[in-house]
């Protein structure tokens, strides 16, 4: 049997909030987008502030009508980018086995010989005392299991699921919490008087089919606790690029340079997103007659700075493109990645959002 943890952090974006300014602690607080003033929503909001109702994607007003007393933060979501690398990294730490699935949610699998609890119990330690975030962390023979497991013992949870108590353990469960049971799959459902994962596990198989198709089948292995999907690690990316195709071939300089800067913000904003700095940027041109050639530059220090990005595009471009004839393609590209680190990430960063 597999051993699958799902760890998901508590109120993430609110935590990392309090985190930083102690203050906050134990009040009901909001983390909002947009416009506080305006039309903004709550992107989410600590526990304290959940007890009045307040919840993701909430108007913000609505909100604040909820609970007027509560304090409203913007959302910054670089701070909560590096908070989320750090979390990651202590999990990659347990099993290279890691599948990240939001910005703080990922599966991850033990091997059948390790001890997962203990493992589990240890990642979440290891998360409060080095980071100081809490988190809710369940181990269970799949992900879905696990998954459902862990939102059903939240905040600060921890849960074991043993095997062949898959089923046992969701019965009692409302079917809302079933991954995949949505609106309109939970109002077809409604004609069965389904309540619970345990209801839907009762329905003969053949009447979901008839009512669902393929999908029936799903549900009628879901409620019973069955998954086999895998867990898919994402392969480090070796470079990140982009590249653009005039509408028309050009000799015009302003409008190649734009795209290239522009193509250099794209670029600056994955590498920041994925934690990497660029070693090499490399310029890509491609004439109207389909000739092509690349040219790259090694930089002194790496970067995911704009600024540097685009500089160096742009001198390559001054330096190798033969004006005399018109481009169709450019291209820029990141690569020799390295991982940015931590500290250097929250220099950059430290001014906030
Ligand atoms: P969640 O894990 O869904 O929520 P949470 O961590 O705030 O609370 P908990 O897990 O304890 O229930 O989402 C993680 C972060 O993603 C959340 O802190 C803010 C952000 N988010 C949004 O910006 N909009 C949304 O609608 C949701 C659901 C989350
Ligand atoms: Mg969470």
């Amino acid at each position: 049997m597999p051993q699958i943890i799902h760890l998901d952090l508590d109120a993430f974006f609110a935590s990392v909030e309090v985190l930083l300014n102690p203050e906050l602690q134990g009040k009901p607080l909001i983390v909002a987008m947009g416009n506080p003033r305006g039309r903004g929503v709550v992107a989410t909001a600590s526990y304290e502030a959940r007890r009045f109702g307040v919840h993701s994607a909430m108007p913000l007003f609505q909100a604040a009508r909820l609970c007027p007393q509560a304090i409203i933060v913007p959302v910054r979501h670089r701070v909560y980018s590096e908070y989320s690398r750090r979390v990651m990294a202590i999990l990659r730490e347990a099993t290279p086995l890691v599948e990240q699935v939001s910005i703080d949610e990922a599966y991850a699998e033990i091997a059948p010989e390790r001890d997962a609890a203990s493992i589990a119990r240890e990642i979440q330690q290891r998360i409060k005392d080095e980071i100081g975030l809490d988190c809710t962390i369940a181990v269970a023979s799949n992900k879905l299991v696990s998954k459902v497991a862990c939102n059903a013992v939240k905040p600060r949870g921890l849960i074991i699921v043993p095997p062949g108590e898959e089923q046992k353990f969701l019965a009692p469960i409302s079917i809302e919490k079933l991954p995949g049971a949505g609106k309109v799959t939970r109002s077809k459902l409604a004609r069965w008087n389904v309540r619970t994962i345990g209801d839907l596990a009762n329905i003969p198989v053949g009447e979901l089919r008839a009512e669902f198709g393929k999908w029936g089948q799903y549900l009628h292995d879901a409620a019973r606790g069955r998954d086999d999907s895998p867990i898919v690690t994402a392969s480090k990316p070796k470079s990140i690029s982009a590249e653009n195709t005039f509408d028309r071939d050009t000799r015009d300089a302003a409008e190649i340079e734009k795209l290239l800067a522009e193509m250099s913000e794209g670029i600056a904003r994955d590498l920041a997103r994925e934690g990497y700095l660029a070693r090499t940027v490399v310029l890509k041109l491609r004439y109207g007659d389909l000739t092509t050639i690349t040219r790259q530059t090694t930089l002194r220090a790496p970067t995911a700075k704009v600024g540097a990005l685009r500089a160096c595009a742009l001198r390559l471009l001054r330096d190798h493109w033969d004006r005399r004839r018109a481009l169709r393609l450019v291209g820029v590209g990141a690569h020799n990645l390295i991982e940015s680190t931590g500290a250097r990430q929250m220099e950059m960063f430290a001014d906030g959002g």
